[in-house]
């Protein structure tokens, strides 16, 4: 196995390790991952330093994104427990933190690359990610992204996400491209906003971002809506105005219904003078934390499961889409090949016809001379094997832009990214020189693949009995533990 090869088997193993001590429910996903990479190999979908594992997030995770100042970090530090993220008036997060669970006590922090490096997190290879929407940038990673562990327990089992206070006007590129990735691979999506300023009117380009675009997505149930910093209202006439004004400008962006919530930070809190409203304050914020809380909590059974349906969705899409993909491509390359040696063969033959035709002239018009030698055997000899080199040269150049024309059609077909590269490289696989063009199927994929990748869908199936076993409880607390939260009115 090569160095690359090498890499990627550490670093499942690593991944392995990690999840033994987080959640070793799903060490047994990471060997059926194997079993698929393998397959992949076979069929030449993954390259060597690949692994379908490294292209999903086995964290559960949790991004907190929002406007400026909103109390997005004094939010986490509160949620784990230490003063772990700072905090402050003026825009104080100029990057992303992930903040993952590391058992020694003092908190690290580890610059972008760390991230960039390792598969276990969901950041894996960012850096060619930002590299594409901004050039330049994909060098400096570390001016986007920072790693930070803590011993927190809230932690055991997820990763948090602090992100620079959101500004659509003045993000750049890559930014909004990291906001993007992050959302898509968030399991839950806490979307701050502040309560002295409820109605971020100037900021529309933001409302469009963290709230328009969110509302038609599919896992649109994963995106929390917070009006923060609550207690600066008790001293309004009308406090309810200002959860009136936010929800109109939410709705304004389409969201009129969902998961509106109403917190305040307790330590940071200004004293609420009057002892009813205080109380009143702190019911509806302790109700609300309540309902963030659980469902962060409830986040690392939805981990799990989406961990084992992509393993299986990935087993059903080798086979049902890119294995007919594959001999399709092969089909039509065949075909190319075909009628390229057909159109050739008649021009060659066309063209020994006339040849041997002439050369038979000249020899008749020889053999008329005196003394000419008959050396017509090994003249014979040599143009047999001269066309043979002739026509197999032809051949493999027919071949070969046959193969060019297939090549152009995938990438006519798929945008750039994962699914065009795999394609290609699996294609590629199927006009190596030694493959016969008369094999129907594509290369690698005979009854023993297919057994094996029905194999991997079994596993996937009954990793979903055991987490069913771990996490469904006829009793109904679990799942009224985690269950996400429904539409929360005032
Ligand atoms: N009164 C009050 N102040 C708060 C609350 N939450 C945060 N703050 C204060 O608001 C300021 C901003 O808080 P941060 O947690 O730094 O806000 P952020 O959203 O992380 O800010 P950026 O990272 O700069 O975007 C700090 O001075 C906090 O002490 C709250 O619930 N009530
Ligand atoms: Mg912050």
């Amino acid at each position: 196995m090569s160095a690359a090869g090498n890499t990627i088997r550490q670093r499942l193993r690593s991944l392995e390790d990690h999840l033994r001590k987080e959640n070793p429910v799903l060490v047994a996903s990471v060997q059926s991952y194997r079993k698929l990479d393998k397959i992949g190999r076979t069929l030449g979908l993954l390259d060597n330093e690949e692994s379908y594992a490294t292209h999903i997030s086995w964290w559960p995770m949790i991004s907190v994104l929002g406007t400026f100042s909103a109390g997005k970090s004094t939010f986490i530090n509160h949620y784990l427990g230490e003063q772990l993220q700072p905090t402050g008036n003026q825009a104080v997060d100029d990057k992303f933190s992930v903040i993952c669970f590391g058992s020694e006590q003092h908190a690290q922090a580890l610059p972008g690359i760390a991230l960039d490096a390792d598969p276990r997190f969901p950041f894996y290879r960012i850096s060619n990610e930002l590299e594409r929407v901004a050039q330049g940038e994909g060098r400096r990673v570390d001016a986007y992204l920072q790693l930070k562990t803590s011993a927190s327990e809230q932690l055991r089992g997820r990763i948090l996400i602090d992100s620079p206070g959101f500004d659509a006007d003045s993000q750049r590129n890559a930014t909004l491209r990291l906001t993007s990735h992050i959302i898509d691979l968030s399991d839950l999506v806490l979307v701050f906003f502040d309560a002295r300023h409820p109605e971020p009117g100037a900021m529309r380009d933001t409302l469009t971002h963290l709230v328009g675009h969110t509302i038609s997505r599919p896992d649109a149930t994963k995106f929390m809506f917070i009006l923060n910093q609550m207690d600066t209202t008790a001293h309004e006439d009308n406090p309810e105005e200002v959860v009136g004004a936010w929800q109109r400008a939410l709705a304004q962006e389409g969201l009129s219904a969902g998961r509106f919530y109403c917190i305040y930070n307790p330590e940071v809190a200004v004293h609420i003078e009057d002892d009813a409203l205080r109380r009143r304050y702190e019911v509806k914020r302790d109700h609300d934390l309540e309902n963030i809380h659980r469902r962060i909590q409830g986040v690392s059974v939805e981990r799990a499961y989406r961990i084992t349906g992509a393993l299986e969705k990935l087993a059903h899409h080798i086979e049902e889409k890119q294995i007919p993909k594959l001999a399709e491509y092969r089909a039509r390359w065949r075909r190319l090949v075909l009628w390229g040696d057909a159109v050739l063969a008649i021009v060659v033959l066309g063209l020994a016809f006339l040849v041997t035709g002439w050369l038979g002239w000249r020899e008749g018009w020889h053999l008329a001379v005196p003394g000419a030698v008959d050396d017509g055997g090994m003249r014979s000899l040599v143009t047999v094997v001269v066309s043979v080199l002739l026509a197999g040269w032809l051949h493999f150049r027919v071949r070969r832009l046959s193969s060019e024309r297939v090549l152009a059609r995938i990438a006519q077909q798929f945008a750039p990214g994962v699914e065009r590269n795999r394609l290609s490289n699996a294609f590629n696989l199927n006009t190596r020189p030694w493959v016969s063009l008369f094999r129907y199927r594509p290369a690698g994929w005979n009854e023993g693949t297919r057994r094996r990748l029905h194999r991997v869908i079994a596993e996937a199936n009954q990793h979903v009995q055991i987490l069913n076993d771990i996490y469904t409880d006829p009793s109904g607390d679990t799942a009224r533990a985690t269950a996400p939260a429904g539409p929360d009115g005032h």
